[in-house]
């Protein structure tokens, strides 16, 4: 069976990565990229064909899918609520590379990068990214839109919060919750609950400051 063709939104690292995940995957062909960088010409061989303009026309010409590939947490889930009102499908990014309990759940538009392990009963909703090399343990939730930074390690029933980014080599005990919109510094160990809406760094991570209304 040919491969179904797919959209891409974002140019940029994350969407190289992706990229390779579905092609790595066989089961959609990338027809084409969408960014708001005029300049941008093509990506890892796939033509940039506008921006988000462009949208209700590529489903008009009949393309049904599409993967929002933009690293923002706030940007993706604002593009993606876009793109499933023009009518698309937001399939997945799933690495072949990847571990993926039979029993977790997985929205729609996720990408789950090289080397991630997802274990039983764990929860991944919608635009969320697992990146390389992260692993969540068993009854974990990444909630719509938030990002486990490659090398993270998340062990049982961890709660990440929608819009939540965990940097790099995260660390978290088992049971923590990690608030909406919160963003974790790279290397972080969290050992007690963090709330939402605010930065938090070290070992074992401390609030640093809140942040702004648009994550800053
Ligand atoms: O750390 C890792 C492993 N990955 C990072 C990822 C999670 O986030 C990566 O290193 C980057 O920090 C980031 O990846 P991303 O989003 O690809 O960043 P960047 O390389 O800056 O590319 C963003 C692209 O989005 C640029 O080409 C922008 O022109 C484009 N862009 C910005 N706003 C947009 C929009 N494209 C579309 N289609 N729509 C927009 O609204």
């Amino acid at each position: 069976m040919s491969a179904a063709p797919v959209i891409v939104i974002g140019a940029g690292g994350h969407a190289k990565v992706v990229i390779e995940l579905i092609r790595e995957g066989g089961e959609y062909e990338v027809v084409g990229v969408l960014d708001a960088d005029p300049t941008r010409r093509e990506v890892l061989g796939a033509p940039v064909v506008g921006d988000d303009s462009a949208l209700p026309g590529l489903r008009r010409e009949g393309i049904e899918n599409a993967f929002v590939a933009l690293g923002d947490n706030r940007l993706r889930l604002k593009v993606g609520r876009r793109a499933e009102a023009a009518g698309f499908f937001l399939v997945n990014a799933v690495s072949r590379r990847a571990a993926v309990s039979p029993t977790a759940r997985i929205g729609a538009g996720v990408a789950i990068m090289a080397g991630a392990v997802v274990n039983a009963d764990s929860w991944i909703e919608d635009f969320a990214v697992l990146n390389t090399n992260a692993g969540i343990d068993h009854d974990c939730v990444l909630g719509e839109a938030s990002h486990v930074g490659p090398g993270s390690a998340l062990a049982g029933g961890v709660k990440v919060g929608r819009l939540a980014f965990l940097g790099v080599g995260t660390l978290a005990i088992p049971g923590v919750s990690i608030g909406e919109g919160s963003v974790i510094g790279a290397g972080a160990c969290v050992t007690r609950d963090i709330p939402a809406g605010v930065l938090a760094y070290g070992a074992p991570a401390q609030v640093i400051r809140p942040l702004d209304g648009a994550g800053r």
